[in-house]
């Protein structure tokens, strides 16, 4: 094909002499058809001399090309009048000249070969309609291979209405009756005359409809690479390409048994639950079985898949092979729970298996992710953990590990996450190399027809912004079905990019089986009323055709209600559930056997001097020889170095040695997010840029030491929803990575706030799963406006799982390790660069896993005070989740009239207002650290030691934000309700920060008069 590219530059001018033609000659009239000129648009686009070919004209240049082609191959087999044309033109001859005879060649000025040309199409005259007859055929031939899709027999019902150009009228391209019989040459552009390169026209007809506009409708034509185009038609325009045999047709029918029986099993037993049944679209069991088959036969040994609710009980079953007793389960009950956690509906629990792949007789993995009710939530989790199983196996190109996709087709068109997973699909630290997306498209979003729910003609289109070829196919013909998935997979794993399989069928009872269609699609109901099942159909045909006998297929229908029966009769000896049988994602090696961590304890997350001044040397210095920095990073990197002469940390450098010490510990590393390379705020700087080598760039932290895991930190696309959870999906696949997503500013954090509340906050609880994820969210109010200031801590917080009027058994040294491994997600807002360091530590050191949402800091990042020592990272220490006053307070308790509580940045501005009022000793101000799960034991030895305190909670975020409604039951649990808890920050308000400035300040400085008043509270309750 790459063949073909070449040979058409050879010929480009030719083409550009027509493209110039055209551009100075007045409109004449053309054939044209929609779409039609786009394959060779750039060559068209070259400017050259005018030329004077007055039988060419723009959109004649495919046909140049095939005659050209035709004529490299064997000159004798075009016309004698382009033969001659291509010997001058190969002969040199100047565009405008080619049709000039040879003696007279190279002679004479434009109008000279003006009039020779002419003189020459004079001498010919049947070219003018010899080329124009062929023009209209390729056109033909085109507009079939664009639009055929449109009058493919897509709708099993026969009920969609939609208004397309009729492309059967030969009329419409200037052709007549009277041509059908005439032979005209095929282009190289279609394949339907197999071995033949010329048909007539009749026949050239019959084959694009066959190809284009039967069962299938393929759409492929917006897709801007011409080998891929190519290799498409062959697919679907080779004459005879969809034929089996009648062994695959006997497994396709064993198939579509088991779809179907299945669900009319639970129906007969369980004929009132919900289960969303995949009636009206039981091909797809087929579909998928192919899709498995015919990639695992391409080397494929993962899959990774994720799927709404229809149908999801059968692709359990019949897919994944699932044992049927374990489903059934799902349907009492009477079961007892017997894992914690709140679990979740049957239609939405994960699985991961392992099985032989019985048409290739190979090893395959299966891994379905668990997900919730929100519609297309779960596609960037897979992508993200496909995208993981690919590095931990070095599958660099996709080749062992893939993601299947599953959709509605109602979600498929209105979510925008569905755009945002697509946009995450050719980029390089995002890519899974190809995704075979299925939609089970029932024409009908709960009660929403499509003509009210979505303003595309497909529910597929957004596929098209990425150039995925997208095939409908007529889910009521199983034989199309398993083709158009056969060539799916082959798609995925030839160019390894997204591929659309749009399952067009219906749905034969309502939005699930309690519901009653008729009252909204009494007109579709009625046709679904009288529609034969597709298992009939196939059963029949296949019967007619002898290829099964009725007896077998009874047999066959037969034998699976018995194993559904027999797999029935053994569920009804389960007495307990166990969630943890329906994990998508485990850990075996991580935990214990039963499931549990491994120990109850965290070693410190201290390093040694010599890893620290080891590390701090990768950060302030460039690896590699002859890389030239920019001198703004010279300066950066020189105040690290000096950093690391006092023995201190700023953010940055923390960040750095947490990163670099669990590199050395090979522990994998990804950052991703919006601009995390540099960092929003220009302080990281984790891959450096060569100033004179346009893309040259060097990751420090990849030079750490010999034998270290790989870092990967990346600059993500402009998407939160899409690149969260992509991440959370990594961070699924391995225990033993840390795995971070920093939003740009925290307070763009709540478009993706479906993966933080349905995966991040709950996933443990619903699905047994367990998982580390990091979370940075720059957070501080420094007069930067309502969208640049807050994180929404109120709403982490208010998502936190522990009780905050009970006061937990603290007696147990465990207990701080015990409340972590309790809590759905840990929440901290760390002060010191230390903290922060070994805050990221202990997400590996921990025997087990929990989300981590840590508050970042902006100004902090460079607050002259905000360093910590060298001392606070040694072996031995570890993570302090409450800071406790240092100063003068602490020395004499008794004098202390006001303990202030407070978390992050605000903490820095309390210790200074508080030496400007010359209050040290009267004001104690302690951070908590960790927020969630809440320090009681920390805070109540902190409220201890000052008997004469009032308590107060400060914090710099408005009132019904923040922490506060938070933190104050819990500190007040934390001091058995002995004193009131007071409150100094800002009053409420609907926005998180006010956009003037000036209103900033006064603000600031009315809390802050609060903070330490001392009388603020007194006579107050
Ligand atoms: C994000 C989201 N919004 C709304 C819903 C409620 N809901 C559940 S199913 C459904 C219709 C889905 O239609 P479609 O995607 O075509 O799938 P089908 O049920 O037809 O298979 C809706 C709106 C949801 N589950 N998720
Ligand atoms: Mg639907």
């Amino acid at each position: 094909m790459h063949g073909l590219r070449t040979t058409v530059g050879r010929i480009r001018p030719l083409i550009a002499a027509q493209s110039s033609h055209r551009q100075s000659q007045p409109p004449r009239p053309m054939l044209v058809v929609e779409g039609a000129p786009r394959m060779f648009a750039p060559v068209r686009r070259l400017g050259t001399p005018v030329a004077a070919e007055p039988f060419l004209n723009g959109t004649s240049s495919n046909y140049v090309e095939e005659m050209y082609y035709a004529w490299l191959e064997n000159p004798s087999c075009v016309h004698k009048s382009w033969d001659i044309f291509f010997r001058n033109a190969n002969a040199g001859a100047p565009p405008g000249a080619a049709y000039q005879s040879p003696p007279s060649l190279g002679s004479g000025t434009v109008q000279g070969v003006v009039n020779n040309a002419q003189a020459l199409v004079g001498t010919q005259p049947n070219v003018e309609k010899l080329v124009k007859d062929h023009l209209a055929v390729q056109a033909l031939i085109r507009a079939y291979q664009i639009r055929g899709h449109h009058i493919a027999r897509l709708d099993p019902l026969g009920i969609s209405s939609v208004d397309f150009v009729d492309l059967q009228n030969i009329g419409n391209f200037g052709l007549e009756e009277s041509d059908l019989d005439t032979m005209f040459r095929l282009p190289r552009t279609t394949f339907i005359g197999g071995s033949e390169r010329a048909l007539p026209l009749r026949e050239i007809v019959g084959h694009l409809e066959n190809a284009y506009c039967q069962h299938i409708g393929v759409e492929f034509m917006f897709i801007n690479d011409l080998e891929q185009c190519q290799w498409i038609r062959q697919k679907f325009e080779t004459p005879g390409v969809m034929q089996f045999g009648p062994e695959e047709k006997r497994r396709l029918l064993a198939r579509l048994i088991r779809s179907t029986r299945f669900e009319e099993f639970l129906q007969r037993k369980w004929s009132s639950e919900k289960r969303f049944g995949l009636e009206g679209c039981e091909s797809l069991i087929p579909a998928l079985k192919t899709i498995i088959d015919k990639s695992s036969e391409s080397g494929i040994e993962s899959f990774i898949m994720g799927m709404p609710h229809r149908g999801r009980l059968n692709v359990l079953a019949n897919l994944i092979r699932m044992d049927l007793d374990q489903i059934f389960c799902q349907f009492d009950s009477n079961l007892e729970a017997a894992d914690e956690g709140s679990g979740d509906v049957k239609y939405h629990l994960g699985m991961h298996l392992r099985r032989i792949n019985k048409a290739t007789d190979r090893d395959i993995t299966l891994s379905l992710m668990a997900n919730p009710s929100h519609l297309e939530a779960v596609d960037p989790i897979v992508q993200g953990k496909t995208k993981a199983e690919q590095f931990y196996r070095d599958d660099t190109e996709g080749k062992k590990v893939m993601s299947i996709l599953l959709h509605g087709d109602a979600a498929f068109a209105g979510q925008g996450i569905v755009y945002e997973t697509f946009h995450l699909s050719d980029l390089p630290s995002y890519t899974t190399h190809g995704t075979i997306h299925v939609v089970v498209n029932n024409q009908i979003g709960f009660t929403t027809d499509p003509r009210v729910a979505r303003s595309s003609p497909y529910p597929t289109d957004v596929a098209r912004v990425v150039n995925a070829p997208i095939f409908h196919v007529n889910a009521d013909d199983p034989e199309a079905v398993m083709y158009v998935c056969q060539v799916a997979a082959e798609w995925r794993n030839t160019f390894h990019k997204d591929v659309v399989v749009d399952l067009v069928g219906y749905r034969r009872n309502g939005h699930n089986e309690m519901d009653e269609p008729m009252f909204t699609q009494p007109h579709m109901y009625k046709q679904i009323k009288k529609q034969k099942r597709v298992l009939q159909k196939l059963s029949e045909k296949l019967i007619a055709e002898g290829v099964v006998s009725a007896k077998e297929y009874e047999e066959e229908v037969a034998k699976y209600d018995n194993i559904c029966a027999e797999a029935y009769a053994r569920s009804k000896d389960e007495k307990i559930m166990h969630s943890n049988y329906w994990l998508d994602s485990p850990w075996p090696d991580f935990f214990a056997k039963d499931g549990q961590p491994k120990s109850m304890s965290c070693p410190s997350t201290g390093i040694s001097e010599e890893d620290l001044s080891h590390i701090g040397n990768a950060a302030s210095s460039v690896p590699v020889e002859g890389f030239t920095i920019h001198a703004g990073l010279t300066r950066i990197l020189k105040a690290r170095a000096n950093m690391l002469s006092q023995r201190v940390c700023d953010w940055a450098l923390g960040e750095y040695m947490a990163f670099g010490s669990l590199l050395k510990e090979r522990i994998h590393i990804r950052l991703s997010g919006q601009d995390v390379e540099r960092g929003t705020f220009s302080h990281r700087h984790h891959v450096l840029h060569d100033q004179d080598v346009d893309k040259q760039t060097c990751v420090p932290l990849n030079h750490i030491s010999s034998g270290q895991a790989l870092y990967t930190v990346c600059n993500s696309s402009l998407s939160e929803y899409g690149v969260l959870g992509f991440e959370l999906g990594f961070a699924m696949a391995n225990p033993n990575a840390l795995v971070l997503w920093e939003a740009q500013f925290g307070d763009f954090h709540n478009t993706a706030q479906c993966i933080i509340d349905q995966f991040i906050s709950s996933g443990q609880a619903k699905w047994v799963r367990q998982n580390g994820i990091v979370l940075l969210l720059p957070h501080g109010m420094e007069g930067m406006g309502p969208e640049h200031s807050s994180a929404r801590p109120e709403r982490f917080l208010q998502m936190c799982s522990d009780d905050p009027d009970v006061s937990p058994d603290m007696s147990d040294e465990d207990f701080a390790i015990q409340q972590l491994c309790d809590c759905n997600w840990i929440v901290v807002n760390c002060s010191t660069p230390a903290n922060y360091f070994h805050v990221l530590r202990r997400q590996i050191l921990l025997p087990f896993r929990k989300p981590l949402i840590v508050f970042t800091p902006k100004s902090l990042l460079r607050h002259p005070e905000a360093k910590s020592s060298f001392d606070d990272m040694l072996p031995g220490t570890d993570f302090q989740r409450v800071i406790p006053d240092a100063g003068p307070a602490s020395t004499n308790s008794d004098k202390v009239r006001r303990i202030i509580f407070c978390t992050g940045k605000v903490y820095y501005e309390l210790t200074s207002e508080r030496k400007n009022r010359g209050m040290e000793d009267t004001v104690a101000v302690t951070r908590i650290e960790q927020l969630s799960p809440f320090p009681f034991d920390l805070v109540k030895a902190e409220t201890d030691s000052f008997p004469n305190a009032e308590l107060l909670w400060c914090q710099e975020e408005h009132k019904n934000h923040g922490y506060y409604d938070y933190v104050k039951p819990r500190l007040s649990t934390a001091i058995d309700h002995a004193h009131s808890v007071r409150y100094a920050g800002r009053g409420p308000a609907a926005a998180p920060a006010t956009g003037n400035k000036q209103t900033h300040l006064q603000e600031l400085q009315r809390f802050m008069d609060t903070a330490f008043n001392l009388e603020a509270f007194s006579g107050k309750r």
